[in-house]
C-alpha cells in the first residue's frame, strides 16, 4: 500500500528534496495544472449538456479545424497560468506564437508547454481525451523570455507529464525522479497517489497505430507492423492492436501493461503528424523516467535538436525493448 491515497501537495511536500524548486513553487506550479485539470474534467462531463461539442469554424497553426473544446481547454490553462506567479511564458498547440506573462516576472521562472486538448477528435463522441504538458526552466536575468527561448531540447525538460481524462482523471508526471501517478477523486476534488513510481515493463504485447495510413508509410515500418502480427508464440506474438485517437491515453497503457505507440513518418510526410516540444518531448521524459523508450525511429526524441515551436517528429515510444526492435526495422537490419 505504501504512501497510496496521499494527496499530490503532501506528496510533492515529502519528496521536496528531490524536487526542481524546494522553494514549493514546483509543487505550487503542478498544483495549477491539477486546477486546470479539474477545470477541464468538469466541464468534459456535461460537454453534451452546455453546447460545448463540435468545432469554432476556425482552423489553428496546423491547419487543422479547432474544436470549441480545444479553445476552451487552451483558454483554461492561460487564465490559471496568467496570475499565479509562477510562469513566464506559455507555448501551445492551439496558438502560434507563445504567450508572455509580464505581470509574473521576474518571480516567474518557469516555461510551460502543452496541448491543451490531446485527441481532439474524441471530444464529440464520449472517447478518452488528455492534456501533455512540459516544464522549462528560464534562467534569463535580462527580461521576458523571447519566442525562441522556448525552443529548447527535450533533455532540458526539468519536469514533463499529462493529463487524461478517462473513466477517471489521472495526473502523470515526472521531475527526473520516477513517474507518479494521481487519480483525482472527485468526491473531494483532490489528487491522490495512485501510481508510484510506474515502471514499464520491458516488453509488452500490445501496439497502437493508425493502420489506416499503412500504405503511407516507409518499407520499414510496414515490415515492424507485418511483424506484430505474426504468430509466434516465444515472442507473444501476435500483438494486440488498440487505439484509442488520444495519444495520452495510448500512452499511459504502455506505460501501465508495456507496448509501443507508433506515429511514423510517412513517405510524403517524413516529419509525421505529432508536435516535438509539446507532445513528443514530454511524453518522451515520463517514459524514459519509466524504463522505457522514445524514438523518431533514428534518434531519442530527448535528443532531437528543435528548430521551431511547432516542428513534427515521427514519434515510437513505448517499451524499451519494442522501440528498439522497431528502429532495427527502421534501419533496414530486419
Ligand atoms: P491533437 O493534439 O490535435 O488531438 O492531435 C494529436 C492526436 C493524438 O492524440 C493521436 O494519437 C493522433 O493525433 C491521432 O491522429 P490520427 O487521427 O491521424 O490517427
Ligand atoms: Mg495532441
Amino acid at each position: 500500500m505504501g504512501r497510496t491515497g496521499i494527496t499530490l501537495t503532501r506528496f510533492i511536500i515529502e519528496t521536496q528534496a528531490g524536487y526542481p524548486a524546494a522553494t514549493g513553487e514546483f509543487s505550487a506550479l503542478l498544483a495549477q495544472i491539477g486546477l486546470a485539470g479539474k477545470l477541464i474534467a468538469h466541464d468534459l462531463r456535461r460537454a453534451g449538456l452546455i453546447n460545448i461539442l463540435g468545432t469554432t469554424g476556425g482552423t489553428n497553426v496546423q491547419g487543422e479545424a479547432v474544436k470549441k473544446l480545444d479553445e476552451i481547454a487552451n483558454e483554461t490553462f492561460i487564465k490559471v497560468f496568467q496570475y499565479s506567479g509562477l510562469v513566464c511564458a506559455l507555448a501551445s498547440e492551439e496558438m502560434e506564437k507563445p504567450v508572455q506573462f509580464p505581470e509574473n516576472w521576474p518571480h516567474g521562472k518557469y516555461m510551460l508547454l502543452f496541448d491543451p486538448l490531446d485527441g481532439s477528435s474524441n471530444t464529440d463522441v464520449n472517447m478518452p481525451l488528455g492534456a501533455i504538458f512540459s516544464i522549462l526552466r528560464y534562467e534569463g536575468k535580462g527580461g521576458l523570455p523571447s519566442a525562441q527561448e522556448l525552443v529548447r531540447k527535450g533533455t532540458e525538460q526539468i519536469a514533463a507529464g499529462y493529463l487524461m481524462y478517462g473513466s477517471s482523471t489521472m495526473l502523470v508526471f515526472t521531475s527526473g525522479q520516477g513517474v507518479h501517478g494521481f487519480t483525482l477523486d472527485p468526491g473531494i476534488g483532490e489528487y491522490l497517489l495512485s501510481h508510484e513510481n510506474i515502471r514499464m515493463p520491458a516488453r509488452g504485447k500490445v501496439y497502437a497505430v493508425n493502420e489506416g495510413n499503412y500504405h503511407k508509410w516507409p518499407a520499414g515500418t510496414r515490415r515492424y507492423v507485418d511483424y506484430l502480427k505474426e504468430s509466434d508464440k516465444a515472442t507473444g506474438r501476435p500483438y494486440s492492436s488498440r487505439y484509442s485517437g488520444c495519444l495520452a491515453a495510448d500512452v499511459h497503457r504502455m506505460l501501465l501493461g508495456g507496448g509501443i505507440y507508433l506515429y511514423p513518418g510517412e513517405t510524403d510526410k517524413p516529419e509525421g503528424k505529432l508536435r516535438l516540444l509539446y507532445e513528443a518531448n514530454p511524453l518522451a521524459m515520463v517514459v524514459e523516467q519509466a524504463g522505457g523508450g522514445a524514438s523518431t525511429g533514428t534518434m531519442r526524441i530527448l535528443e532531437v535538436e528543435p528548430k521551431a515551436l511547432h516542428q513534427r517528429v515521427p514519434l515510437l515510444i513505448g517499451s524499451a525493448e519494442d522501440v528498439s526492435l522497431a528502429e532495427a526495422f527502421i534501419r533496414g537490419e530486419r
